[in-house]
């Protein structure tokens, strides 16, 4: 087969890193331009608008195998969707770790820091199908393929780090609950429904997580501000055979940050693709997303020093019990060439690892490593789907696996068995000294038994912890969330039974939604109940920067010019990108007479779409947008969405017909011409603005502004 390559580094002049996996793919790349049309038997085509026909009015004919081609392709390009995260997003990037980790694991590819690992990364939403929108409340997938020089490595995990269910025989019990209901398919992409709440309730061990569902982490801002986790425990075992049971997880440099649930719903109309548009752009930019990668690890003989049994995966390790070690940084800085080759065919697997690394005995993780090969199966169509360029190690395979759908590779000679003697015996299995993966010799002793651990038993505990690690706002939106999804729920028995499996985790939070969804009170709670609390669990202890957010700056013809281009640059300076809005798109001419070009309207564009708003001066500008209703809406919305707002000059005035009027003047703090007040700034008759953009730039990383009670 010939293959067309073109330059990959010219054409993606923004990446440096001469990476085996890029140079790997490289050889499969076509490209089309600049090259006549051809059959898929290279047969140049000479037209492709007309079917060939029995006369030009007259039927077409069966000989025309250049229609026949060109229909059957197409009626065979969908491949089934996942069954579970099914609509996801992938990039490319490198991993480098910060020192070595000889001491914790002879992984190669944690002992050099000089050492770039490729790798894949995919993120998903989990319940919705592949067409569904971004934005939902909703688990998201942080699957990650390490292509290193002992073969792939795979961590598939959640933003989330505790499951559903502890036990992995549940899994499709869980799915077809949260799932659309089987009769009419319907509600998409929700967990706001009879089934899925029907199995909460009649499922105890789902406390913990669905308290994770109902917080903040479930609407992210972006993929780019979200953490991940391995959720199972994993194993390190080092050169001398030393194994310890170990978490991963990956902490982004821009902070854990969220959508508000109105926001959140709105996007899911106005962008359906905002996360992936988000990731997308970002990369273009050069505005690389970077994680640190992070391990917590657990000693062998300490496996029962905790209060919950480290296999559990309904449990995390608090942090403050056991630190996360941060070990290494992952950049993501490609996007893909091709959605399809690249993220609709990856295919992720928890039992995808490399020596150094082994499993537990974690009952969910146990069924994982069946689940994932199965089901790509069927959804990539035979058992060569390793052979997939986005699949394949950066390493030789070589085995006497043969044929099968799709096979791609030859393999010359005549021996397709071991042992032989025809091929001296090869390929032959390695030693360990050679790299060969011997899996780690636990010592299992006990019964062949169906059954759970009396260790798994406590449900609510963590639950508890979580509820008592959230900020103010963060409680709050955890009980409008529990509102709007069991609200939405039809059966009375069921949001009752809500009510009071909840009343086990917090009475507060149990009561406050009884209240609002129209049942009793939660029956036998512990009013007294206390329970551990875990900083780390809010989202407000993690990294606040201003970094890659986004401003709209309103402007018409008369706005003030150097207000607006001095804003942009300090911006800019920031590392926050603006957009200019205007009543239409084009060029539209400050009060000095030079012009600048809205890039969006108030049609094409909405508040929902930015982390903050600039309404600059300028006498004419501000008159005429005080004769649009969009843009008090925008201002209003983002104002009650707890954004970030600055205004100058006659761009302050305009804020007082606004909700932004609404604060309270007790509220304000005044510096010389700022006037600073619940996150929105105003400006007027001043010379030197610096202070004013610098003040901006510091709300916005403030990144909200929930005294506005939001
Ligand atoms: Fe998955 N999961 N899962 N899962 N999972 C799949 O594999 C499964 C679980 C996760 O971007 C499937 O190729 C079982 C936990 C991600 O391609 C399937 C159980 C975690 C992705 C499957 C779990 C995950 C999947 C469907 C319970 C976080 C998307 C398509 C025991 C640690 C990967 C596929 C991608 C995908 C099975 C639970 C993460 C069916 C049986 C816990 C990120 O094999």
């Amino acid at each position: 087969m010939e293959y067309y390559c073109c330059n990959f580094y010219e054409r993606r002049g923004n990446v440096k890193e001469d990476i085996e996996k890029m140079k790997q793919m490289e050889k499969h790349q076509v490209d089309n331009k600049d090259q006549k049309m051809t059959t898929n038997m290279g047969l140049k085509i000479s037209n492709t608008d007309d079917s060939l026909k029995a006369g030009l009015r007259g039927p077409t004919l069966l000989e025309d195998f250049h229609f026949r081609e060109k229909i059957t392709h197409f009626d065979h390009e969908r491949i089934p969707e996942r069954v579970v995260h099914a609509r996801g997003f992938g990039a490319h990037g490198f991993f480098q770790v910060y020192e070595s980790m000889t001491e914790y694991t002879k992984a190669k590819f944690l002992q050099d820091p000089n050492i770039k690992t490729p790798v894949f990364v995919r993120f998903s939403t989990v319940v919705g199908s592949r067409g569904s929108a971004d934005t939902v409340r909703d688990v998201r997938g942080f699957a990650t393929k390490f292509y290193t020089e002992e073969g792939n490595f795979d961590i598939v995990g959640n933003n989330i780090p505790v499951f559903f269910i502890q036990d992995a025989i549940k899994f499709p019990d869980v799915i077809h609950a949260v799932k659309p209901e089987p009769n009419n398919e319907i509600p998409q992409a929700t967990s706001a429904h009879d089934t899925f709440w029907d199995f909460v309730v009649s499922t105890p061990e789902t406390a913990h997580m669905v308290m994770w569902l109902m917080s903040d982490r479930a609407i992210p801002r972006s993929f780019r501000m979200m953490e991940g986790f391995g959720v199972n425990t994993f194993r390190f075992v080092n050169a001398q055979g030393k194994s310890r049971f170990v978490k991963f997880h990956w902490k982004p440099l821009l902070g854990v940050h969220s959508l508000l649930r109105d926001e959140a719903q709105k996007l899911c109309g106005k962008d359906p693709d905002f996360h992936r548009r988000d990731l997308w752009n970002a990369i273009e930019q050069g505005q690389y997303p970077e994680y640190e990668f992070g391990v917590q690890m657990i000693e062998e003989d300490q496996e029962f020093n905790f209060d919950f049994d480290i296999l559990d995966p309904t449990k995390l390790w608090p942090e403050e019990m056991v630190p996360v070690k941060i070990i290494g940084k992952m950049t993501l800085n490609r996007n893909v060439d091709n959605f399809f080759a690249e993220t609709e065919q990856v295919a992720f697997c928890p039992a995808n690892i490399v020596p150094g690394i082994d499993f537990s005995n974690d009952p969910l993780l146990q069924g994982r490593l069946f689940s994932y090969e199965d089901t790509q199966l069927t959804r990539l169509g035979g058992p060569n789907f390793h052979e997939i360029p986005i699949n394949r190690p950066i390493v030789p395979i070589h085995n006497n696996q043969r044929d099968g759908m799709h096979r791609m590779t030859i393999n010359p000679g005549v021996t397709s068995y071991f042992p032989n003697t025809l091929a001296q015996n090869t390929p032959m299995p390695a030693t360990e000294e050679e790299g060969g993966f011997v899996h780690y010799t636990e010592k299992i002793d006990g019964r062949k038994i169906r059954g759970r651990s009396e260790s798994f038993r406590d449900f609510y505990s963590q639950a508890t912890m979580f509820w008592n690690s959230m900020s103010i706002p963060e409680k709050k939106h955890i009980v409008d969330a529990f509102h709007y999804e069991v609200g939405s729920v039809k059966d009375k028995n069921i949001k009752q039974r809500v009510v009071d499996m909840f009343g086990n985790v917090a009475p507060d939070l149990a009561e406050q939604v009884a209240h609002r969804i129209g049942v009793n009170a939660p029956a036998n709670t512990d009013e007294n109940k206390v329970g551990a609390v875990s900083p780390a669990l809010s989202q407000e202890n993690t990294i606040k920067t201003a970094m890659t957010r986004k401003v709209a700056i309103f402007i018409e013809n008369g706005f003030c010019t150097k207000s607006v281009m001095q804003m942009m640059d300090a911006l800019n300076s920031a590392g926050v990108s603006s957009e200019l809005i205007s009543s239409h798109l084009g060029m539209v001419t400050g009060k000095d007479g030079n012009q600048l070009e809205a890039t969006k309207d108030f049609t094409t564009a909405d508040a929902v779409f930015y982390d903050a708003v600039y309404i600059p001066g300028g006498r004419d500008s501000i008159a005429e947008l005080s004769k649009h209703f969009c843009t008090r809406n925008f201002i209003n919305e983002a104002f009650h969405h707890a954004k970030s707002i600055a205004a100058s000059d006659e761009g302050a005035d305009f804020l007082d017909s606004t909700d932004v009027s609404s604060l309270s003047p007790s509220q304000s703090k005044i510096e010389g011409e700022l006037e600073t007040q619940l996150g929105v700034v105003k400006v007027k008759n001043t010379q030197d603005m610096t202070k004013f953009f610098e003040e901006f730039i510091k709300l916005i990383s403030m990144d909200r502004h929930w005294g506005r009670n939001c």
